[in-house]
């Protein structure tokens, strides 16, 4: 599912600079396949200082031109690149649905360590050469649904979460998964004194079973593409069947623990956001109903409502590792 820039003249000013401060400028325009097309328009641009792990982008470069399309992709249509990149949530860069696009220009993802720390036989600072190395991207297009009632259809690129996992050797102590986002007031201008809104580090979790589930992607890209900065570079997660939230950006560390670790929006309000956060139909945020999501693109004139789906359409997959449990109580 790759898209072509939008015609032959110059890429859109949302698609060039984030990448073009951390990629070589060559190897970023092979990524988002614009070779020999605008190339005049970034002639201009100033070269970049030399990557301290020089290695990584071609690494992912490599992996993103080899991969395959996964089979059981959903058939809806998936919400345009432009909607994908430009109407996020990401509080580091600010907390207005367009201050990611617009805060994160500057974003340089070199250098990225991911810290893998606790019930693990192979704890560690990883490289991303390290994470990416053995594992091949798939295209896989799943529904996407926000807490807030929107929701969007994304052709991500990624691998499953359990191959990175296993990699590390959990212990049997190990019965959750706890992830960070990076702190660095320098690269996300919403952790810089007097502007925070919410505690950093950002912090998610998923039960062991859930984190090892086929589903649930570490993702490096999007239609194709590196993620770009906004989208959570250099990587991040994708739970298709929980509350975005759920689907922690930007990733720096990963723990593993014995006790249910307390996300982020836990902290702030636990009776309105919890652990699970599966996407359920039948129960409403406290503020909100959740049995119908606006589908994004739309506009005030075609809101584009449509039902909400339990587990967000991936109930069959997913509903054995919740059976028992009371999903109402369980939020
Ligand atoms: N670190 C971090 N991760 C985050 C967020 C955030 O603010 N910070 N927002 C979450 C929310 S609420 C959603 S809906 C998704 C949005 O992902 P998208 O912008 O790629 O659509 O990212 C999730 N991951
Ligand atoms: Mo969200």
């Amino acid at each position: 599912m790759l898209i072509k820039s939008q015609d032959k003249t110059e890429p859109k000013s949302y698609e060039i600079t984030p990448e073009t401060r951390y990629w070589s400028r060559r190897d970023w325009l092979k990524s988002v396949g614009i070779m020999g097309a605008g190339l005049a328009a970034l002639n201009a641009a100033p070269s970049f200082a030399l990557a301290q792990d020089p290695n990584w982008q071609a690494m992912l470069l490599d992996k993103l031109s080899n991969r395959s399309k996964w089979p059981h992709s959903t058939k809806e249509t998936p919400t345009p690149y432009k909607d994908v990149v430009t109407y996020n949530n990401f509080y580091e860069f600010g907390t207005g649905k367009d201050d990611p696009v617009k805060n994160s220009q500057d974003f340089r993802v070199d250098p990225w360590r991911v810290k893998v720390e606790g019930e693990v036989g192979k704890p560690g600072n990883y490289t991303l050469e390290d994470i990416f190395r053995p594992h091949a991207l798939e295209d896989r297009i799943y529904r996407f649904r926000c807490v807030e009632a929107w929701s969007m259809v994304v052709p991500w690129v990624g691998f499953p979460l359990a191959d990175l996992l296993k990699r590390f050797e959990p212990t049997s102590k190990a019965k959750y998964v706890r992830f960070e986002t990076l702190v660095d007031p320098d690269r996300f201008p919403a952790q810089r004194f007097g502007r925070s809104t919410i505690p950093w580090p950002y912090v998610e979790g998923l039960r062991m079973d859930e984190a090892m589930h086929p589903l649930t992607l570490m993702v490096v890209g999007v239609y194709g593409k590196a993620l770009l900065p906004q989208s959570g570079a250099p990587l991040r997660l994708m739970v298709p069947w929980k509350y975005g939230f759920k689907s922690i950006k930007s990733i720096v560390k990963i723990q593993f623990v014995e006790k249910e670790p307390k996300s982020t929006w836990q902290q702030l309000a636990s009776q309105e956001y919890g652990f699970f956060a599966n996407v359920n139909p039948e129960v409403d945020h406290p503020r909100w109903s959740q049995k119908r999501e606006r589908r994004l693109p739309n506009s005030i004139w075609d809101p584009n409502w449509m039902p909400t789906q339990k587990f967000n359409g991936y109930e069959e997959q997913v509903a054995p590792l919740y059976a028992g449990m009371n999903l109402r109580t369980n939020y």
